[in-house]
């Protein structure tokens, strides 16, 4: 019977040592120490023993019954050990991969410039002011010295939305709001978008965007607009840059005037850029009109002021030779991604 223990429990130890899964091992318990189990079985067989010989084949029985035991339970622990390393390694995530690049949005180039336009002005004083792109007939025309019946109505093909309501053709209106508000000295620059029924083409668009400037208190001169204009086209066309005054007409400012700066491509010799004339127009501008300034409850008498328009379009189409305005307003990634 001892050689059928050793017998059984070799074969036992060899089986759960040449398993390789859990099922084999599960069949492999049920068969040595099932109740029906052959190491079981042994035990039953102790009655043809003598009194003597029952207890020292019990305890071997036994011993034996302990020692497959335990190999199962290693064999069991070590293959669910192993089965859950490999899950862990086949859900391994490489953290050491480089990211995938964030694709970063850029300011638009109209943005750009007015940027740099707000950074000068608002260096030599000016607040920034906005308004409504819907304006009322009396702020958009006829606080600005154009009544209904005056020329420079039909100059600015307007969007009509009724009797009174209008899409702005200038930023001015929210000027004349800081007029009516503020008392002087006030100096104010005002961006924004305005409209004008005009037929596209490179160099129109019926939506566009002006800077606007307004500046009121005691014994301003043209004096001080000719030195502002001219430490702003310094400080974009760079200190070298010129201004001239040519003599113009707006009903809102009196007297008016159209400003050059010496050509920056060739520094005011004469080239294809300026037509050969060493000088490129940027910008409108005058003093206040007396009877804008009294339209806002200011006294002409006691008080001056300059103003000045700059359209944004143009000055972003020269600084980035931009050859069609229209590309400014068609948000094409291809185009934008160039600044
Ligand atoms: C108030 C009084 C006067 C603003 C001015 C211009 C001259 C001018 C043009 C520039 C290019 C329009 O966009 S553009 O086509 N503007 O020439 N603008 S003076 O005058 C004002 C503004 C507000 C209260």
């Amino acid at each position: 019977m001892k050689a059928q223990l050793e017998a059984i429990k070799s074969a036992a130890i060899a089986a759960v040592n040449a398993a390789n899964d859990q099922t084999q091992i599960e069949a492999l318990r049920v068969q040595y120490l099932g109740k029906k189990g052959e190491l079981t079985a042994i035990l039953k067989q102790m009655g043809s023993l003598s009194p003597e010989e029952r207890p020292v084949m019990g305890q071997l029985v036994n011993e034996a019954k302990a020692v497959v035991e335990n190999l199962i339970t290693e064999k069991t622990t070590a293959m669910k050990e192993k089965a859950q390393q490999e899950k862990l390694k086949a859900e391994t995530i490489d953290i050491t991969l480089p990211a995938k690049p964030v694709k970063k949005g850029k300011l638009h180039p109209l943005n750009t410039v007015l940027d740099d336009m707000i950074d000068i002005f608002t260096s030599m004083g000016f607040d920034v002011v906005d308004g409504p792109e819907v304006e009322t007939d009396h702020y958009n025309f006829e606080c600005l010295n154009v009544p209904a019946d005056h020329p420079a109505r039909d100059m600015q093909d307007t969007f009509y939305l009724g009797e009174n309501l209008l899409l702005r053709t200038q930023t001015s209106a929210a000027q004349i709001r800081t007029m009516e508000n503020r008392k002087p000295p006030i100096r104010v620059i005002c961006p924004g978008r305005v409209f004008r029924a005009d037929e596209v083409d490179a160099t129109h668009s019926p939506v566009f965007h002006q800077i606007e400037g307004l500046v009121v208190d005691k014994g301003v001169t043209m004096c001080d607009l000719k030195g502002v204009l001219e430490q702003f086209a310094q400080e974009i066309y760079g200190k070298d840059t010129q201004v001239k005054f040519r003599p113009s007409f707006f009903p809102f400012t009196e007297p008016s005037v159209e400003v050059d700066v010496t050509c920056s491509e060739c520094g005011g010799k004469g080239c294809r850029v300026c037509k050969g004339s060493g000088w490129i127009e940027i910008l409108g501008a005058g003093m206040v009109h007396p009877n804008v300034l009294r339209s806002c409850g200011i006294d002409p008498e006691e008080y001056s002021g300059f103003a000045f328009g700059i359209g944004l379009d143009r000055l972003t189409t020269t600084r980035y030779k931009i050859s069609d305005i229209r590309l400014l307003f068609e948000n094409d990634k291809r185009f934008l991604e160039q600044f």
